[in-house]
């Protein structure tokens, strides 16, 4: 299987750390978003990354991919099995995709770090303090509500926990901490999560992506043994996608 994607993405970590739960074989075709070429557009027509590659089907859209691998490949579920839960899970994945990505990739990370990277220019310092005031506190306040005090979300570690931890550590890439005192279900939550092996495994290529200089980068995460194919897909000038800015 190959997955086409940045280790850095949200989205894409979500994908790696489900493929990496049910012990799948996968290789990284490692392409930074915005970088795409015209072969990426016919893969990925809203520019976007994850996109998973399966033998003869192409599929874009992590909760999409997420849902094809916990189908195809239905050893140790993604999902729990009780319809309510199966339902609870859905809309904490949908949740998080949706509006922790708003907040903290759209109005935290790419403001501050892919911003400035990409286009060369400061993010909107404007967005980043509504996001910081009051999007990110309202949305803890109501994760507060739905997080456990023990464990996961449900018996075993799912895809809804792994969507929602995955945004707080791009949340963290960009300065943000949860406030434990405030917050104590999430900030045990997501570190509880972001502990598990399936993340702590992807930190290693994470960590290598944003430190090592871009000329040694892919011999570096070779070395630390990322599945990486061939970086078939990137191109030297960064292309706007059909981002939500
Ligand atoms: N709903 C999509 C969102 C994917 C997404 O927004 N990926 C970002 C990277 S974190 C991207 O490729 N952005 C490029 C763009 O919007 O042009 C999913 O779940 O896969």
């Amino acid at each position: 299987m190959k997955i086409i994607g940045s280790f850095i993405s949200p989205y894409v970590r979500k994908v790696l750390a489900c493929l990496e739960l049910k012990g799948l074989d996968y290789r990284v075709d490692p392409i930074t978003p915005f970088f795409g070429n015209d072969e990426f557009a016919t893969l990925s027509p809203l520019r976007r990354i994850p996109v998973l590659i399966d033998g003869d089907v192409t599929l874009c859209d992590s909760s999409v991919i997420c849902a094809y691998l916990d189908e195809a490949y239905p050893a140790t579920p993604l999902l729990p099995s009780d319809p309510k839960d199966r339902a609870r899970a859905r809309w904490l994945e949908e949740y998080a995709d949706t509006r922790l990505g708003d907040l903290f990739i759209w109005g935290l990370f790419y403001q501050r770090v892919v911003h400035p990277a990409v286009w060369g220019e400061p993010g909107d310092e404007a967005r980043i303090a509504k996001t910081l005031t009051e999007d990110a506190p309202a949305a803890l306040d109501y994760l507060e509500t739905q997080l456990p005090a023990v464990g996961f979300l449900f018996s075993e570690i799912g895809v809804a926990d792994i969507a929602i931890a995955s945004f707080f550590r791009n949340a963290d890439y960009a300065g943000f901490t949860v406030d434990g005192e405030r917050w104590p279900k999430v900030a045990r939550f997501v570190a509880a999560v972001l502990a598990h092996p399936v993340m702590a495994k992807l930190l290693v290529f994470e960590d290598i992506q944003r430190s090592a200089d871009i000329k040694g980068r892919r011999q570096a995460l070779l070395d630390a043994g990322a599945p990486l194919t061939e970086d078939t897909l990137g191109m030297r000038e960064p292309r706007r996608g059909m981002m939500r800015l």
